[in-house]
């Protein structure tokens, strides 16, 4: 970590974005001894800047005209492709990011996960499956912790387990140990310029290997063929629908790994093929590190990451998922886009951002929507009659009324949007 320091000394450095990344990281850089200038779209009032001291800012909307410094931080959701970015880099800036950075001097293996759907639960059933070898594991990256602050507590006998989204990979000039792409389909256009964008970005997870380390790949999925092929790269592959003659695959109802069985998959506490998939994709990565019986053990006992798009119930045929952690409108659109039908969607607290990003996606992925809380008017007004909607005040009678109407077969999902602090302690409670 000194020495990570060290290097900083003096530093004329840039930091766009200034939220959960970065925040760790403007301290370490004060720390450091760098000139540090933070930058953020937002107006200052929102930002709760008290605690960082010895910091210059610039923030509001033409935050960035007067984009200075030798090394730039980049959040994840800047885009690098912004006019005053790629001058600064013309100039000879080096445009890096608090994950890139955390790579470059982390001192264990890293075990990484992307992929448009299944990222943070395969990261998660990561985390057990590698913590039953008696390691400490670290976990983070877009999955909400950043680590990069944490390098000191490190050592090379530990394991890093880090979900990568495509927005950190995009600038990313390092690869993990051990990679994995769930796998690649259309997903934050909204953001990337193209899918191509969004793909090779993806792919920045396995382009910077060294020879020996590994990159884990869907078989049954064309895109991450195509990748596969384009890049010459020998990838291992997991199928859920067809047999191989290396990798993981079905035999059965068991989870094959090289030919050896490995997991019967009516034991594996999560529901869903997906989640048949999440677990071929990590016993890919980490057999036969870690063992056998200790995958069973995982799979039959972990139920799923709780508040996060967590599978609750299955009542009269109708299937309950807990999202309550989705507190602005982007986590709603992700939790909505991993469904494959319409759902009866809880939405509404206390508004945090405007709800016009979910309007089309609300539109596409919900059948109804149960409003709640103070939050209720002003997504009346920004969704207008695109989907029918409820006023419902309280979660309770959301719930209840949910019940009431969904049908055999429907998903009812509670994703707010907003914080819950209208109603409630936390997301949790
Ligand atoms: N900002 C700007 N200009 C911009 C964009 C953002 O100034 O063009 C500012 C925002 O006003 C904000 C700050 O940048 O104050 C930071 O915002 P950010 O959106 O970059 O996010 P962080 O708070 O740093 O959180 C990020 C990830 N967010 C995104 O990728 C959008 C978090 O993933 C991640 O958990 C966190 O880093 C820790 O590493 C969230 C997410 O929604 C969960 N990810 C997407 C997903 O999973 O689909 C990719």
């Amino acid at each position: 970590m000194q020495e990570f320091l060290d290097t900083l000394k003096n530093k004329e450095v840039a930091v766009i974005g200034i939220g959960v990344s970065n925040r760790p990281l403007l301290e370490l850089l004060v720390k450091a001894g760098a000139n540090v200038t933070a930058y953020d779209r937002r107006p200052e009032h929102e930002l709760q800047m008290g605690d960082l001291q010895g910091i210059a800012f610039k923030t509001g909307s033409h935050y960035l005209d007067a984009l200075q410094g030798d090394i730039i931080f980049r959040s994840p959701g800047v885009k690098p492709f912004e006019p005053q970015i790629e001058a600064a880099v013309a100039r000879g800036a080096l445009l890096t990011s608090e994950i890139e950075v955390f790579m470059e001097w982390c001192p264990c293996p890293i075990y990484a996960v992307t992929g448009s759907d299944g990222k943070t639960t395969t990261t998660t059933i990561m985390q057990h499956l590698l913590e039953t070898t008696g390691k400490h594991v670290f976990v983070g990256g877009n999955i909400g912790t950043p680590l990069l602050s944490k390098v000191g507590d490190m050592t090379a006998e530990d394991i890093v387990v880090l979900e990568l989204s495509s927005f950190q990979l995009m600038t990313m000039k390092r690869s993990p140990t051990v990679a994995i792409i769930t796998n690649l389909s259309p997903n934050h256009l909204d953001w990337h310029h193209d899918m191509p964008e969004y793909i090779d970005a993806k792919c920045n997870i396995y382009k910077y290997q060294s020879q020996g380390q590994v990159v884990v790949l869907n078989a049954d999925n064309d895109a991450s063929c195509s990748v596969a092929q384009r890049d010459g790269i020998h990838p291992r592959w997991f199928s859920r629908q067809n047999a191989l003659s290396q990798g993981v695959w079905i035999d059965n109802s068991n989870i094959v790994c090289d030919g050896q069985p490995i997991l019967d998959i009516t034991e594996i506490a999560l529901q869903g093929v997906h989640n048949v998939e999440n677990y071929m994709a990590a016993i890919a990565a980490v057999y036969p590190l870690v063992t056998r019986e200790a995958i069973q053990t995982v799979a039959r006992t972990f139920e799923g990451v709780q508040h996060r798009l967590q599978f609750v119930a299955t009542v009269e045929g109708v299937r309950y998922f807990n999202d309550s952690i989705a507190s602005s409108p982007t986590r709603t659109i992700a939790g909505l886009r991993s469904f494959d039908q319409k759902v009866i969607l809880i939405l509404g607290g206390r508004p945090k951002v405007p709800f016009d990003d979910l309007r089309a996606i609300v539109a596409q992925y919900a059948k109804e929507v149960l409003l709640v809380g103070e939050a209720t008017q002003e997504i009346k007004t920004s969704f207008g009659n695109i989907v029918p909607m409820t006023e419902c005040g309280t979660i309770d009678r959301a719930t209840i009324l949910a019940r009431e109407r969904a049908v055999v077969g429907d998903i009812v999902l509670l994703s707010p949007a907003c914080t819950s602090f209208d109603q409630f302690k936390n997301f949790e409670e």
